[in-house]
This record gives C-alpha cells, structure tokens and sequence, in this order.
C-alpha cells in the first residue's frame, strides 16, 4: 500500500451513465463488512468464504438492507461521518430472497472485493453509499489506479485506455497496459546490454536501434489511439463536399443545397473509419466568394486544410471534360494551384471523384477514389482508402505501441543516440521509459 492510502477505500472504476454494467472496487476489512452487510449471495456464504477470483450472483441491499442490514448512507453523508446502523435480518427471510438489486461480487483479493451493478448512477451511488457508511474512504478510479503501483507506461495506458474512443483503439491501449510496450522495450535493452557485454558494439545494438526505429513509427498510430485523426473535405463549392460527409457519418449532418456557397462555416463531426477515431471536418467550398461573410469562410476553410492531416479533395465528375476525368490527380493539382490552397508536401491527400452517378461510366484511375455521395456508390473503398491513408503502418496484434508524447519524444531520442553510436545513452533513455 502507498503511503497516504486510506485502509479501507472504495471507488467506480467505470465512467458515470456510460456502460450498462458498473464497476465499484473496495478494499480493507471495513470494505469487506460492507460487503456482508449488503450483500446477499446466491449461494449463501459471507464475503470471507467466497472463492478469490470467482464471481458471485447475488442481491445488494434488499429494502436497503444486506442480510446483516445496514442502512445505505451517501459518499457524501459517510465522509462527513455517517454512521452505519447494523440491523439483524434473517439470511432466509422470503422477502429478501427477492428485494434488492442483482449484482455479481468478486472477491479478488484477501481484502478487496468488486462490486458489478447496473451502470446507471443511482445504482453506482447505492453501493458506493453502502461502502463509505462502513468506513471506506470514497475515492476517484484516477486516485485508485495510483494505488495500484503499476509502471509508468501501465498506468498511463489505464488512463488511456479510458478515453479510447473505438473498440479497436481501446484493444490496442489494452495489450500495451498488458505489457506489449514494456516487453518489447525490454527485449531492445537485453540487445544493447548485451553488446556491451561482448564489446562489439554493433550486431544486436544495430538490431536493438532498429526495432526501436519501427516502436518510434508505430507513434503516429499510438498518438491517435486517444485523439482522433483531422480530415478536412477540400475543393471547389457545390461538388458534393457537405453531401459526403453526411454520406460518411450516415447522418444528416451537413446542409446540402445545390448553390454554390451553402456552406459558411467549419462543420465537424467524430466518426470512426475502420476502427480508427477520426473528424471530419467540411468548410466553404473554395471560389471568389460572392459576399464578405463567405470570405471569411473561403479564409477558414484554407486554414482547415493547410492544418489537416488528411485531405480529402472532392470534384464533381458532372462538371469535368473527358480529359480531366481522364486524369483527376492533375484536375485536382490545378484546382489547388488555382485557388492559392497551400498543402504541405507531405500531407495525405486523397482525391475524391465525385458524382460518378451522373456519369456513363465511371472512371477507373489508381488513387482517386469514384463515389457518389448521393447513392453511396464508391464509400466503401473510399472508407478502405482513407483508412490506409491513416495507418500506412497499421500496428500488428500484440505489438509494442507508444501511445504518450513523452513515449514517442524519448523513443526518437533513443533512436537518435543509438544511429550516433551513443549506446550508454541511448540505454539509459530505455531504461527511463521502463520505469
Ligand atoms: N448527382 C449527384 N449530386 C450530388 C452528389 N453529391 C452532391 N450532389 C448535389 O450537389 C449539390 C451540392 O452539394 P453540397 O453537398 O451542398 O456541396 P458542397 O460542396 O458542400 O457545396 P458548398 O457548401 O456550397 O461548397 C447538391 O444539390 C447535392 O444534392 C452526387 O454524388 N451525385
Ligand atoms: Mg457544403
């Protein structure tokens, strides 16, 4: 136990009113107390006799009660020094066979127990109130994870893990709180420390550098598993910009008029591509505007793209000529040029052919993608195509995944020392990371 950490303590490790199913851990004798008092298992025994690590089916609390009974108090009430008033209650009572709410308990520890309810707050509430008026200090799930001693990079890939925003996001944090980063770190450091031993000073170094070099390219993935990807929608007014991105959210998220010159401001909106968080973010098509509010959108909307990430380009197919359809990247180049859009070199830029439907036959040219956003035509690969854009290097299943600023900063600089020969050096930034 840390100094400063209370004996008996109780916390909701899972977010307010998110997921259907509540976590509350608690833990000391006092917690253990709370559990017998309110809880009634399914198979009959207290809390100490429960097998570790095996969940229970039970009842919490039936007419406020647990089986010993005790009155439910708030975290609130409990802090400031509520009392718990212990009540005899037959365990074989018919009434509490039924009363209360069904959780599931598991002993996980000794001393520790979890509590899974119904995720709503009141429920949340309910338990944590029963905790708290046995004695158990009442504490945020940041403050029990600190009490944990898990490494640096654990702990930061809970914290993490917390805000990802898509199942594949969160797989990815959950292997590296499990140990995929620090495995992988360690195996680099095994290579450097042992060619110090053999005095070499090149084969598993050199190897040891390497396999750093890839952990520090997987960053650009790592760095997006918490924030998603900016993706503006570029190109000229009226070619289906704001008909796309509500194609790609599958909602009506955009006005869509057919005058050049609908859309004014930056329009955002949070969707996941394959799996990958991504904003889309649409802004005023690109033109000599026609009055001094839709300037200054024409102005945003250059802003948005020289900030993208990725940009998709949309033309509209119906009001091309045979030869630019013949070539849409150069179309799409001349558009740029021609409108002072300034994109850095090397910013992902897609090309989005759109409004094939309007088209007899719709052109087959490698690296534009040929939609309609009106019939959905083409979203699928353009889905495909972007999601390659995002992740050239999609990280293998239980890899190594820097996922924190400070992890990437002190990769590159491991990589760096190791290129200049500084492998003393280069060690010690590793070992600092593996804290
Ligand atoms: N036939 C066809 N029409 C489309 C398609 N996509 C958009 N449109 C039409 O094109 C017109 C302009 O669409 P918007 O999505 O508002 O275009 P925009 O690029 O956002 O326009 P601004 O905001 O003015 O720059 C509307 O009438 C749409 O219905 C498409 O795939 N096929
Ligand atoms: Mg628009």
């Amino acid at each position: 136990m840390n100094a400063g950490s209370p004996a008996n303590r109780v916390a909701a490790l899972t977010p307010p009113g998110r997921g259907a199913i509540a976590v509350v851990a608690a833990n000391g004798p006092a917690a253990l107390a709370a559990v017998d008092a309110a809880f009634r298992a399914a198979n009959g025994k207290p809390i100490a006799e429960q097998t570790l690590g095996r969940i229970v089916f039970g009842r919490w609390g039936g007419n406020g009660h647990g089986w010993l009974g005790t009155s439910a108090a708030s975290p609130q009430s409990a802090a400031t020094g509520g009392s718990a008033a212990l009540r005899p209650q037959p365990p074989d009572s018919q009434d509490h066979a039924t009363a209360g709410e069904e959780v599931v308990v598991c002993r996980r520890a000794v001393d520790e127990v979890e509590v899974h309810c119904h995720g709503g707050a009141a429920a949340v509430e309910r338990v944590l109130g029963a905790f708290a008026a046995a004695g158990c200090a009442v504490q945020s799930w940041q403050q029990s994870l600190a009490q944990r001693q898990l490494g640096q990079i654990e702990a930061d890939a809970a914290v993490a893990l917390a805000a990802a925003p898509t199942l594949r996001t969160a797989a990815i944090l959950l292997e590296q709180q499990q140990g995929a980063l620090r495995r992988e770190l360690s195996d680099c450091l095994t290579a450097l420390e042992s060619d110090a031993g053999d005095g070499d000073g090149d084969g598993d170094s050199k190897a040891a550098a390497e396999r750093l070099a890839v952990l520090t390219q997987r960053a650009a993935v790592g760095l997006h598993l918490t924030q998603p990807w900016r993706v503006v929608i570029g190109g000229r007014a009226n070619v289906g910009k704001s008909t796309l991105l509500n194609a790609l959210l599958g909602y009506e998220r955009a006005i869509v008029f057919d005058q050049p010159g609908t859309t004014r401001d930056v329009v955002s909106a949070h969707t996941a591509i394959d799996g990958w968080p991504v904003q889309f973010r649409d802004a005023a098509g690109l033109r000599d505007a026609g009055d001094e509010i839709e300037a200054a959108g024409v102005a945003l909307a250059k802003q948005q793209l020289a900030a993208a990430e990725v940009v998709l380009w949309v033309l509209d197919a119906s009001a091309l000529g045979q030869r630019e359809l013949a070539d849409p990247l150069a179309a799409a180049q001349r558009d740029q040029a021609a409108l002072e859009v300034a994109l850095r070199s090397e910013q992902p830029v897609l090309v989005v052919l759109n409004k094939v439907d309007c088209l007899a036959a719709p052109p087959h040219v490698a690296g534009v993608a040929a939609v309609s956003a009106r019939t959905g035509a083409g979203l699928d690969e353009l889905t495909q195509a972007l999601s390659a854009r995002l992740t050239p290097l999609a990280p293998p299943t239980g890899a190594g995944v820097p996922f924190t600023a400070r992890q990437a900063a002190a990769l590159a600089a491991a990589v760096d020392l190791a290129l200049s020969g500084r492998l003393a050096d280069c060690r010690a930034e590793v070992e600092r990371l593996l804290a």
